[in-house]
């Protein structure tokens, strides 16, 4: 007699070993790092370890010090492996490693779920919902060119959106129009050293929240609205501003102090029930585990690539859910698809998703580059079925693109003081 659980035993325990890992490099317009792993079987999974401004850096550290390593493990062990290089490193944590960890993380998740004929949703626990709910960014120099925005992405059947504008006597800011690859079509400007941005708190905090009583009146108050602070508060600033845009109830407020200061939170909750969302420079759960259990933001940032992989994030989701908080992963020009894919699938699954970032812009290059059948429809994102993560490097494409440099822009006060990007 032959039971079907046997088979599948017999299927598991089949030896599997990685017969290699290689790194690319590159992207239309972007600095991709991308691995792709594959079995002694030609099983393949692909991983994204992208850091906007230090693409060199993990894609050395997987060649040089993770790659030789991985050949000969099992990759079914996502679990080991993790914790394999994570405790191996001995100097743990920070972007690149996490990075470094997480591409491979996502490549043997990939890998996991073609063996097992399943997208990788379903290795997590399953749907638990049909589509999720992604925002996209308006931007505008003026209130008035910032309502346009608006209303072009309502057009295209977003429910939520993130503003930002321009804001006046700084015509420069974060994520406003002409600015950066936030705007420019997102295609990075690859030219020269960082750029000067000039920020002045006073007059953003005047102007800022007469930006959103226009949107409510112009908009009503069905769209849901995001807006970026990018780090540039003080916490009694942000206390303030956060109490004083109540009204105008936001989905989020994001990054209202610097994020290193993990009980800067602590004012603002006292003064203001706005819902924070912070967490995409986080690479582990120790740069927000007191923050968490303090209930101190509401959305977590942290994307599969800068903190650990789908492994890691599948952890801090979980410690977020007991504390309330709902995901709110990074997802910014910059990202990869990849990255976008292994979000994804954690998206589908969590019970405490919130909203997903989504600005992939796709060209024909980059599906070219990236092939998949995720797709993006009234505002919403919906994982493939395919089994894995559902995408893939084309590497013959991947060998048009190489790396070039290329900096975030730095800013300073008005009296040349350095101040937070
Ligand atoms: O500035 O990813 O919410 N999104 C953001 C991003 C970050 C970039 C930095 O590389 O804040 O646009
Ligand atoms: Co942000």
């Amino acid at each position: 007699m032959f039971y079907w659980s046997e088979t599948i035993v017999l299927l598991w325990s089949y030896a599997v070993k990685i017969a290699s890992a290689e790194v690319f490099v590159g992207g239309p317009g972007k600095n991709y790092v991308t691995i792709k792993i594959r079995t002694d079987e030609g099983v393949t999974g692909v991983g994204d370890a992208s850091i906007n401004g230090r693409g060199l850096l993990p894609a050395t550290y997987l060649k040089e010090y993770l790659i030789p390593c991985l050949i000969g493990m099992d990759p079914r062990k996502t679990e080991d492996i993790w914790q394999y290089f994570y405790r191996g490193a001995y100097f743990r944590r920070g972007p690149v490693t996490m990075a470094a960890i997480g591409a491979i993380d996502m490549a043997l998740w990939d890998i996991k779920g073609k063996i097992a004929g399943l997208p990788v949703y379903q290795l997590l626990g399953g749907p638990s919902r049909d589509a999720c709910l992604v925002y996209a960014h308006a931007t505008g120099s003026d209130v008035e060119a910032l309502l346009d925005s608006i209303t072009h992405y309502q057009a295209e059947g977003y429910k939520a959106i993130r503003i930002q504008c321009g804001i006046p006597g700084m015509p420069e800011g974060y994520g406003v129009a002409g600015d950066d690859e936030d705007t420019k079509h997102f295609i990075t400007d690859f030219t020269g050293l960082p750029k000067t941005e000039i920020w002045d708190t006073e007059k953003y905090l005047r102007f800022m929240p007469g930006v959103f009583e226009k949107i409510r009146e112009r908009f009503g108050f069905d769209l849901k609205i995001l807006h970026d602070v990018h780090h540039r508060l003080r916490p009694r600033e942000a206390a303030a501003f956060a109490k004083e845009v109540e009204p105008y109830r936001l989905f989020w407020l994001e990054d209202p102090t610097p994020a290193d200061d993990q009980s800067a939170l602590k004012l603002i909750r006292q003064h203001s029930t706005v819902p924070i969302a912070i967490g995409e420079v986080f690479n582990s759960i120790w740069d927000c585990k007191d923050m968490m259990e303090q209930e101190l933001f509401d959305f977590i940032r942290v994307s599969a690539t800068i903190a650990g992989g789908i492994t890691h994030l599948r952890r801090i989701t979980d410690f977020a859910d007991m504390h309330h908080i709902r995901t709110g992963f990074h997802g910014p020009p910059s990202h990869s698809p990849i990255s976008m894919a292994a979000q994804a699938h954690l998206n589908r699954w969590a019970p405490n998703f919130g909203i997903q970032e989504y600005l992939v812009l796709g060209t024909p290059e980059c599906d070219a580059l990236f092939p998949s059948d995720h797709h993006m429809k009234n505002g919403m994102f919906y994982v493939s079925d395919a089994p894995g993560l559902g995408i893939d490097i084309d590497e013959k494409e991947a060998k048009r693109y190489s790396h070039q440099a290329h900096y975030h822009p730095i800013v300073r006060l008005e009296d040349g003081t350095m101040w937070n990007y």
